[in-house]
């Protein structure tokens, strides 16, 4: 079979040329991350004593040699940081071992403010690096049932205010941080004297003014083209202990369910959990038992270990 030999027109290669040069000076345009944080997410069971979750960082390309990262839940009737029985933070075989590390919640449990510095001035700052794991954040989860949202999300937001989250390099300068001067001056002319002594004055024009302050307003924000902050979540899962079938009722249906699930290859619960009803950490025929038990003998309440 013969081929079909195409071939390119001078004007179409200096067409591909150009399109070639838009495409880099595109890519040049692009900023280059500074830095990056992101907390994880994971799902928890309402009741869960420890529920950890990992923040990475990104630096590609400043060292750092301190950060304070403040974090706040979107709801206080969930989780909590774990401030109260252990600790709330654990830096163990992370890139920040060695750093000196504190922290506080300044107004409750679900507010966590975090300072880290390297140990000694003279000790070398955390090097330039991608997705390091910087610390684990401990919490618990409350075991109350809300009456809706059975499923539901708390979310773990980075305040990103220059005030309450920042990175600095070993010189003292804000990674990704822009700072804006503004210079105002402002005149005044004096309205009563007490002899060589201005006891009034109002402000004027720079053209009569007799005296001038000179104010220096600062603003800083991040670089959202440089800095990256992505928040995490904790998904609550709550469940009807005893209830294996999921229909909302724990009562006879659920033994029936877990003898199918146990004898006759029936399904699963849904979750697992719910079906452990003497809370032995099993879903089997005891738990159909005790259901039983339960229902028609006014025994004990389920209690899938919690
Ligand atoms: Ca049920
Ligand atoms: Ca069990």
């Amino acid at each position: 079979m013969p081929f079909n030999h195409k071939s390119f027109s001078p004007r179409a290669i200096i067409s591909l040329f150009s399109i070639l040069i838009l495409c880099l000076m595109a890519q040049n345009t692009v900023a280059q991350l500074e830095l990056g944080l992101r907390i994880d997410s994971t799902t928890a069971w309402a009741g869960d004593s420890m529920v950890t979750v990992g923040v990475y960082l990104d630096n590609p390309l400043d060292s750092v040699a301190a950060f304070e990262l403040t974090i706040i839940m979107s709801r206080s009737d969930q989780v909590e940081f774990c401030i109260d029985d252990t600790t709330a933070i654990d830096t163990t075989g992370t890139i920040l071992s060695g750093f000196n590390i504190g922290y506080y919640p300044p107004s409750s449990n679900h507010y966590l403010r975090i300072l880290a510095s390297k140990p000694h001035p003279t000790a070398p700052a955390l090097a330039p690096q991608t997705g390091g794991l910087l610390f684990t954040l401990n919490m618990k989860v409350y075991d109350s049932f809300p009456n809706s949202d059975p499923d539901s999300i708390t979310v773990l937001q980075i305040i990103e205010n220059p005030g309450f989250t920042g990175f600095s390099d070993p010189y003292g300068d804000n990674i990704g941080l822009v700072v804006e001067y503004e210079y105002d001056t402002t005149w005044y002319s004096c309205i009563e004297w007490d002899g060589p002594v201005c006891i009034d004055s109002v402000e004027t024009t720079e053209e009569f003014g007799e005296w001038f302050v000179e104010d220096i307003s600062i603003t800083s924000y991040y670089d959202t083209n440089a800095v990256s902050f992505d928040n995490g979540y904790v998904r609550v899962v709550y469940y009807n202990c005893g209830d294996a079938n999921g229909d909302g009722i724990p009562n006879v249906g659920d033994a029936v369910f877990l003898i199918n699930y146990v004898f006759n290859n029936g399904p699963a619960p849904d979750q697992i959990e719910t079906g452990d009803a003497n809370g032995d950490g099993l879903s089997n025929v005891a738990d159909a038992v005790y259901m039983i038990n339960f229902v028609f003998k006014n025994g004990p309440d389920p209690t899938c270990g919690q």
